[in-house]
């Protein structure tokens, strides 16, 4: 199977998919941005299932239901705080996407929505991140065919079009 990869623009607890991957930290439990909007929209059960799973390593992921959300299971991965590019930062974003899929594909999930890791409050630089993030997951849909569609859910205008340079850069290449 050819797996599409997609850019859409809208908040990723509406989307109807296999799996969301939410930016969260170490803890599993919460925070700010994208993380507290999923939490929020899955309601307090998926707190609960996270309770359960003794936190994540950086550039790592874990999964859990959805719960209230529209989409059945939300993978959490714990992107690198950016600190200048020379404390592992590339390796560790390349191992949240890897992993995730590893963790999706496990998990039988054909489509998977990816939030835009690391690149709010942990500070990575937009255009190094969309090229991490494109690049780890095209290297990964083509030697993994179980995947239908990978979408990458942008949320604001200096991501998006950090995404769209890349996409239009692999596309022309095709
Ligand atoms: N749908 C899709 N994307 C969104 C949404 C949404 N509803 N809301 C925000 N974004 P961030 P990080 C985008 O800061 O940098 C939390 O406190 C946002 O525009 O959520 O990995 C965690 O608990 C940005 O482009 O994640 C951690 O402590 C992207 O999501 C820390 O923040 C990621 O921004 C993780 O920081």
């Amino acid at each position: 199977m050819t797996t599409e990869l997609k850019l859409v623009w809208t908040d990723i607890t509406t989307l109807a998919v296999d799996a969301i991957v939410n930016a969260a930290n170490e803890t599993l439990m919460g925070g700010g941005g994208v993380d507290g909007v999923i939490h929020r929209a899955a309601g307090p059960k998926l707190a609960q299932e996270c309770f359960t799973l003794w936190g994540c390593r950086r550039g790592m992921a874990k999964i859990t239901q959805g719960y209230q959300l529209p989409a059945k299971h939300v993978i959490h991965t714990v992107g690198p705080i950016w600190m200048g590019g020379n404390h592992g930062e590339a390796d560790l974003l390349t191992s949240c996407y890897n992993e995730s899929l590893k963790v999706a594909v496990a998990n039988h999930c054909k489509t998977v929505a990816f939030s835009a890791i690391s690149c709010g409050v942990y500070g990575y630089p937009v255009d190094e991140a969309a090229h991490i993030a494109i690049k780890t997951v095209w290297d990964f849909v083509n030697q993994n065919k179980e995947l239908e569609t990978v979408y990458f859910v942008v949320f604001e205008e200096r991501v998006r079009v950090a995404y769209q340079s890349v996409l239009d850069e692999v596309f022309a290449l095709c």
